[in-house]
């Protein structure tokens, strides 16, 4: 023990020391942020101070560097018109961008806002707002159409394009990627001799194709070995609005990777929701992709199907591969398929060994299935079907265009559905099944409940939707719900009067002003607030809410030293942050109650409100009279944290 905290303190001095030769260098705009990149030495990170920075970066051969924001409001990296890459990255390692909002004025082929290329190890790209990274020279279109060219670009773009070195260690995390237009390409790819990679928390929106692919076999990078991003996952993101004009695509694609979970995301309006393939197989004849497993998501309204599994080609005698040995657990999947056509919710085509259990798969029409060409040894088990038809079919591919409908006991013989845990035809009782805004908890009298795969135990660090414990009681539920994990939410009621807010703690506390205390709580609808004091205005109120916990982004409060507001609710009316800094909202529609008075400000909001809401958030509570801020909560420094509680 004496031994091991010695050596922990040599260690620790040692870094302190390392520390001491690093330096932090500010960039004010419009200074040059490559002239500090150049300057670099390992350990060094850069500032980016608010403003908007016309250049591109480059940082090659570099190890142990930071860019980031310093904090202090939107810093914008927007390209510099000329360079392909706003942020191009090779042969680097330890690499951090963090923070910043990056576009590219470039808008022509190949554009990307970051790139990282060639072989590394840790790199982490985290909180950036990346947007309008488009192919060609216009705003935000989403009937743009490339036709046939194949030009593209990418909102983040990692190629592991070295045979023998992989890019290891990838974060791609709590980023938003948005309005992009990338023809033939994504809003996030990782492509080519990628290992170990985690692609987390980000939100994807608005992209002409793909929103986040992982992507091997291809013919870029053109290498002939180690050419599949391997041993990854893909989780709790949000992708939606990823619709393309010209081609079928998915939202989230793992096509010709190996080993990839996809779990815990929440894929919605799009034209496929998760697909999973193995579209190339360059200098790999018969390629397979195997070991993905789409766990526990959320997928709904999507106007083809919710999931794609097994690769393109349904009837074309084509050179491409095929999925096996992976499964599909635990999602619920609502309303998929706009219209009633050849598919809804999921479709299986050039797959094997493909296990499909533990799933809510709750229909808009009578089709529920589709299984197409290629197809063999489907192991379906415990899933709740279910449809607004109410009845089950499916089809199935028996010959070139030919196609057999299924009833649920012919479905349930394909897919080796029988003795034990065999699946239900019957409405699994979700919280809401509207189409556009499903909740897919499950209510108390839900057939669903412990009705999941027997024996089953949930994978290593599997949770549910929630977050909460996958397995409670005896044995899993269906669906991405697990139900009974939690304390029953804080019964709210906006009345006024305080003591329902008993036993919550104040997120920030003063004396000697009007404000006195504040708390925030939620349920699983709503967030609410509840502000004691003396002498506070009848009517007047701002609460700034940073919802994404991330400082640097959002309104800058002068009135706080960190703040980074991206809603603002006042009077009773929501507002969205919509400027660069400065004071400039929009607003929003939000289901409010409030109840004001001189002693209580005590408000609840339904959280489907706001466009994202992170797990921590930072609020500001600011009581008013004739619009000038007479005390506030916290009084001074940052907004006060609340971290969102997981209960039902
Ligand atoms: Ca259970
Ligand atoms: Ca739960
Ligand atoms: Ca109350
Ligand atoms: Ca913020």
């Amino acid at each position: 023990m004496g031994n091991m905290r010695k050596a922990a303190m040599i260690a620790a001095l040692l870094f302190y020391c390392l520390n001491l030769l690093a330096v932090d260098r500010h960039v004010y705009a419009p200074a040059s942020i490559q002239t500090q990149i150049d300057a670099c030495v390992a350990g060094d990170r850069v500032l980016v101070h608010t403003g908007t920075y016309s250049q591109a970066v480059v940082i090659a051969n570099k190890n142990n560097i930071t860019l980031t924001s310093a904090g202090d409001g939107e810093a914008i990296i927007a390209g510099n018109g000329s360079a392909v890459h706003t942020i191009y990255i090779e042969n680097s390692s330890t690499v951090t961008i963090s923070g910043l909002t990056i576009r590219n004025t470039r808008k022509q082929a190949w554009s990307t806002g970051i790139t990282f290329i060639g072989t590394g190890s840790n790199l982490t790209i985290s909180g950036n707002k990346i947007t309008e990274i488009s192919y060609v020279n216009k705003s935000w279109d989403p009937t743009d159409n490339p036709g046939s060219s194949g030009v593209g670009a990418n909102g983040i773009a990692i190629v592991g394009d070295n045979a023998s070195s992989s890019i290891s260690n990838v974060s791609v995390i709590n980023n938003e990627v948005s309005y992009c237009i990338t023809g033939w390409s994504e809003g996030i790819a990782l492509k080519g001799n990628i290992n170990n990679f985690n692609i987390e928390g980000n939100n994807v929106h608005h992209i002409t194709n793909i929103g986040i692919d992982v992507l091997g076999l291809a013919t870029y990078p053109n290498i002939t070995t180690n050419n599949q991003p391997s041993n990854g996952t893909i989780k709790g993101n949000t992708a939606y609005n990823c619709i393309c004009n010209y081609t079928d695509n998915g939202a989230i694609y793992a096509d010709g990777a190996m080993n990839v979970l996809i779990a815990n995301n929440k894929v919605y309006n799009n034209k496929f929701g998760i697909t999973v393939g193995c579209e190339n197989q360059i200098n790999k004849v018969n390629a397979t992709s195997s070991g993905i497993h789409v766990r526990n998501n959320l997928i709904y309204n999507n106007s083809l199907a919710g999931i794609l599994y097994g690769s393109n080609g349904v009837n074309n005698g084509s050179t491409e591969g095929t999925v096996s040995h992976s499964s599909i657990t635990g999602n619920t999947l609502v309303k998929n398929a706009s219209s009633s056509q050849w598919a809804s919710e999921i479709v299986l085509q050039n797959a094997n060994n493909i296990d499909c259990f533990n799933n809510v798969i709750y229909g808009r029409y009578g089709q529920m299935f589709t299984v197409a060409t290629g197809v063999s040894a489907i192991n379906c088990r415990a899933n709740c079907y279910y449809n607004s038809a109410a009845s089950f079919s499916a089809s199935q591919q028996t010959g070139p265009g030919t196609w057999t409908g299924l009833d649920l006991a012919a479905f349930r013989t394909l897919t080796n559905d029988n003795g034990t845990d065999q699946s239900i035809f019957s409405d699994p009782l979700i919280s809401s099944a509207n189409a556009t805004n499903p909740d897919p908890h499950l209510q108390s009298n839900s057939p669903c409940i412990n009705a999941g795969k027997s024996g089953f135990s949930p994978f290593s660090g599997e949770v549910d939707f929630d977050g909460q414990p996958r397995l409670n009681g005896a044995r899993v539920d269906i669906g991405v719900d697990e139900t009974g994990t939690t304390s029953s939410c804080p019964a709210i009621s906006v009345n006024g009067n305080l003591s329902d807010w008993n036993g919550i703690a104040a997120i920030a506390t003063a004396t000697g002003q009007s404000t006195l205390t504040l708390k925030v709580t939620n349920n699983a609808q709503s967030l609410f607030f509840g502000v004691s004091g003396s002498g506070m205005d009848n009517s007047q109120y701002q609460i700034f809410i940073d919802t994404d916990n991330n400082a640097g982004t959002g309104y800058q409060d002068s009135q706080y030293g960190s703040s980074g507001a991206e809603y603002l609710i006042e009077n009773g009316l929501l507002y969205r942050y919509n400027g660069t800094g400065g004071w400039s909202w929009t607003a929003v529609t939000a289901t409010i109650n409030a109840n004001k008075s001189g002693t209580v400000a005590e408000l609840g909001i339904n959280r489907s409100a706001f466009t994202s809401l992170g797990s921590t958030i930072n609020v500001s509570y600011k009581d008013m009279t004739n619009w000038a801020t007479q005390s506030k909560l916290p009084v001074s420094g940052s907004y006060a944290a609340y971290t969102l509680i997981n209960c039902q």
